[in-house]
Order: C-alpha cells, then sequence, then structure tokens
C-alpha cells in the first residue's frame, strides 16, 4: 500500500518506480469504492487557464421559426400548457432547457382571448416583446399591456399571469434564470387556482412611481430588484436617439443603455442583466468579449455579428447566443437595435466578470 507514497524517493519531481502507472491504476480503483478520486487527473479540465464554454454560438432566424411557434396554437391551449412556450435550446445542450448554462429562453405563444393562469416561483423571468401587442401580463397586481420591443420584468417569487385580449396572437421572448436556481437546487413553485390576479395597479404604474426620479414616500429602496414591470420600448428608443445625436457611441457596444433599478442604478435583477443599444448604419464594432454568455435580440434594422469565425446575419426578431469569452464584433447595415440579457450580475456579485476590450 505505502511502495507508492512513502517509500519512493522523488527524482526531479516525479516517483521513480517501476510499474508506477499500473500501481496508479490499482490505486485510483481502491480508492473509488470510497467514493474519491484524484485530482491531478482532473485539475487541468476544472480549472482551466481562461474559459472553455461549451455553449454553442447560435442563431434563430424568426421568419424560420414563426410559423412552428404558431402550429403550436393549434395544438395545445395555454391553459392545458400552462405556459404555451418553445425552448430555445442551445445545440450543444440538447435536452437541458437551456440556451446558455446558466439561463433558460423559450418563445411564448398566446392567442386572442387566452389566459395564462397565475403562479409564482424562485426563478425571476423577463420578456422582451417579438411579434403582436395588445396582450397584457400581470405582476403582483399591476398589469401591463405589452407591445413590441417591450422589456417586462417577472421577479423571483412575484405572482404573475398572462392574457390577451387583443384580436392577434402575440409571440414574446422569454429568459429565466432557471438553470442558475436550479443549479442551486432552491427552486420553489407556486400555482394558483384563481384564473386571474385581482388587478390593483394600471398600465405603466410602477414605471410612473419608480421611474420618473421621485420615490413615493416610505419607498422601501433596498430592494435587490427592480420595482419597474415594463420598461417600454416607446420610452427606451428616444434615449437611443440621444445618445446618438449626441455621439455617445461606445466603439463596441454602440450607444447603449442598461435597463437600471431606480433605486440604486443597478441591473434589474441579481441574476439577469439586460442592455438595449443603437447601432448606427455604417457602425462597424470592435471586437470584444466578457465571461458572461449572452442572448441577443435583434428589435429594428440589419445587420451582421462575426463570432468564432462565423458571421450571422440578423434583422428584426433574430436571436443569437455569444458564449463566454468568444471575440465578437457587430456591424450594423441599417440603424439597428440589439436587445441583449446576460447573467453578468450574477458574475459581478460573485466578483468573477470579466471583459476584454
Ligand atoms: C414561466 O413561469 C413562464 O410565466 C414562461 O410565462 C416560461 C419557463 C420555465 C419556468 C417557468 C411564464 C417558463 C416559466
Amino acid at each position: 500500500m505505502d511502495a507508492v507514497t512513502s517509500k519512493a524517493k522523488p527524482s526531479k519531481g516525479k516517483i521513480g518506480n517501476a510499474n508506477i502507472e499500473a500501481k496508479r491504476e490499482a490505486y485510483y480503483a481502491r480508492i473509488s469504492k470510497m467514493d474519491l478520486a484524484p485530482l491531478w487527473k482532473v485539475l487541468k479540465d476544472i480549472i482551466p487557464a481562461e474559459p472553455k464554454t461549451v455553449c454553442a454560438p447560435a442563431i434563430w432566424h424568426f421568419k424560420d421559426v414563426k410559423a412552428s411557434i404558431h402550429e403550436a396554437g393549434g395544438l395545445i391551449t395555454a391553459e392545458e400548457a400552462q405556459r404555451r412556450v418553445l425552448v430555445i435550446e442551445n445545440p450543444n445542450l440538447r435536452g437541458k432547457s437551456r440556451v446558455t448554462q446558466s439561463l433558460y429562453a423559450g418563445y411564448q405563444l398566446i392567442m386572442p382571448g387566452e389566459v395564462a393562469p397565475p403562479h409564482r416561483h424562485s426563478a425571476s423571468a423577463i420578456r422582451f416583446i417579438l411579434d403582436g401587442g395588445g396582450a397584457y401580463t400581470q405582476v403582483d397586481g399591476e398589469k401591463t399591456i405589452m407591445n413590441s420591443g417591450d422589456f417586462v420584468t417577472t421577479p423571483h417569487w412575484t405572482m404573475h399571469d398572462h392574457g390577451n385580449a387583443s384580436k392577434e396572437p402575440m409571440i414574446w421572448l422569454d429568459v429565466l434564470d432557471v438553470p442558475t436556481v436550479n443549479f442551486f437546487e432552491t427552486s420553489f413553485y407556486e400555482h394558483f387556482e384563481n384564473e386571474k390576479q385581482n388587478t390593483r395597479r394600471e398600465d405603466q404604474d410602477s414605471l410612473a412611481r419608480f421611474g420618473s426620479g421621485v420615490l413615493p414616500d416610505g419607498t422601501d429602496t433596498s430592494l435587490n430588484r427592480s420595482p419597474i414591470i415594463n420598461y417600454p420600448y416607446a420610452k427606451m428608443k428616444p434615449v437611443l436617439d440621444r445618445l446618438v445625436k449626441a455621439g455617445d457611441v461606445d466603439p463596441r457596444h454602440g450607444a447603449r443603455v442598461r435597463y437600471a433599478n431606480p433605486f440604486n442604478g443597478g441591473w434589474v435583477m441579481p441574476t439577469m442583466g439586460a442592455n438595449l443599444a443603437m447601432l448606427p448604419k455604417g457602425f462597424k464594432g470592435k471586437e470584444y468579449r466578457s465571461t458572461d454568455s449572452a442572448i441577443f435580440v435583434c428589435q429594428e434594422g440589419e445587420g451582421t455579428t462575426k463570432v468564432a469565425g462565423q458571421t450571422f446575419e440578423w434583422g428584426p426578431k433574430d436571436l443569437f447566443i455569444i458564449p463566454s469569452w468568444m471575440k465578437y464584433s457587430h456591424q450594423a447595415k441599417k440603424d439597428s437595435v440589439l436587445f441583449s440579457i446576460s447573467d453578468r450580475p450574477a458574475q459581478e456579485l460573485l466578483g468573477i466578470w470579466r471583459e476584454q476590450a
């Protein structure tokens, strides 16, 4: 037993012992029975010198998937499905219900007259509205009507339901921190029998109260997420236009804003952070990379993004993934608006987020 460890004399940092490989293998087999394993066999894999993503860069063109999303409307009701969603699965992570290692994404369809009943869960959600308009989401009693390009938040453990009182089907992108919550094995879920919550506050109430530069007396500003549940595109786009007009265009990201928590200027949620950027026509972005794998959606315009030797051509509502630490650059053929979301806030809170300009 101790032939390997105690008697052998190290030479140049190595054990000079005949048949050492065979002895090691026998030793690994013995310790394996005690659920033990040698670190030295895996050290390089578990501590790579720089991020090695398992996630693939990938693009989904909206024109290719839209008909299949609508088809689900004839196969299952929102009521039966609870949420009628096609999960967007990273090609390298099939079957794992995720688009990056930490984030879930899906296309949700809600038909005219349908209701998706109230529930709440530990996972936080955001919606980015892709197609159609006029359906609502209700979050803890505040109802908000959603239109193309709106950014809607459903923070962890808030009760939420959706309904479509409009005359057209609506499709939006859901992004949730489900893989993160499940990584920690901390998921709770509650379903409510009532078809709808009681509405206590009307459209844009939280934006008016908390996003106007004033705060109502008695506001608890220690909340670790934004109190605003809808950041309407109609209010965000003019901010981007102002930045472009003033020349505040970052060479990598374009004229970009962060969806902010008005209490502290931070991200909207601790686990997910989102941006909206205008790339002026002719924009040729400098190469960039960061450790957060990101989901991008083109809200309007047309352009390309180069990543890992590939060129993604995107137009309105196309969605693409840039994995951790892969270099990428954006080019715009028209004035273009890109939405993006990633787990950057969680990485920042852990002190492990990095970027390379
Ligand atoms: C969820 O609650 C919604 O409320 C959508 O619309 C997608 C995916 C996984 C877990 C919960 C929604 C979801 C989800």
